[in-house]
């Protein structure tokens, strides 16, 4: 199996690249940002619950992304391997990424760090809350608030990573086109 850490801040081109991504490798996509919105807009109480962390730009509590990560991963047991998009984004759910990984007898290849300076990030998101109407690329203060938190709790995944031998740093600033294919040399090298 084939399974990547799509890492970034939010706004670098997880998503987009994801998209991309997955079509070449023929992997499945798992975001925990796309799995929490679905539930937000299927009115689970879970989403309620997720929605009010989410629009103060504050990450939503580890055992419920795990949980959700955990039944997309025993759902599909044939896949070819996966790209985890906005996940892990603590040192816990790294930790339990490991280890249901090693339930499933397989474990992540590498993380690939997509680098982004936060006055593009703050232009991206500002300008994607224009046309999406995403509650959490609104305002300025939401998005410097989900800045804080990947500062705080999620940059500190990169050392996990890199003690493992598994971290790749992309330049995330350029055409699409050119990052995509940054991804896929470093890809090509981890495989
Ligand atoms: P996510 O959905 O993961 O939000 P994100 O980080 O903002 O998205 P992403 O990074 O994928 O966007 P992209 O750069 O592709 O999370 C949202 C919230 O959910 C979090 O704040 C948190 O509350 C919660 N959450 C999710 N996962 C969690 C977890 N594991 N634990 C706890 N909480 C969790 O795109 C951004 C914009 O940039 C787009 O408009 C795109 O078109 C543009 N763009 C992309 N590449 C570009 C480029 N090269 N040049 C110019 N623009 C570009």
């Amino acid at each position: 199996m084939l399974n990547l850490v799509l890492f970034g801040p939010p706004g670098a081109g997880k998503g987009t690249q994801s998209a991309k991504l997955v079509e070449r490798f023929q992997l499945i996509h798992l975001s925990t940002g796309d799995l929490l919105r679905s539930e937000i807009s299927s009115g689970t109480s879970l989403g309620l619950e997720a929605k009010q962390l989410m629009d103060k730009g504050i990450l939503v509590p580890d055992e419920v992304v795990i949980g959700m990560i955990r039944s997309k991963l025993t759902t599909n047991p044939e896949a070819k391997g996966f790209i985890f998009d906005g996940f892990p984004r603590t040192i816990a759910q790294a930790e339990a990424l490991d280890n249901l990984l090693i339930e499933l007898k397989t474990s992540i290849n590498g993380m690939l760090a997509l680098e982004v300076n936060d006055d593009e990030l703050i232009k991206r998101l500002l300008n994607r809350g224009k046309d999406s109407g995403r509650s959490d690329d609104q305002n300025e203060s939401i998005i410097t608030n989900r800045i804080k938190e990947y500062n705080n709790k999620t940059a500190p995944l990169a050392n996990y990573y890199s003690a493992q031998g598994k971290y790749t740093g992309i330049n995330g600033i350029g055409s699409l086109e050119d990052i995509f294919n940054a991804l896929c040399n470093a890809i090509e090298n981890i495989k």
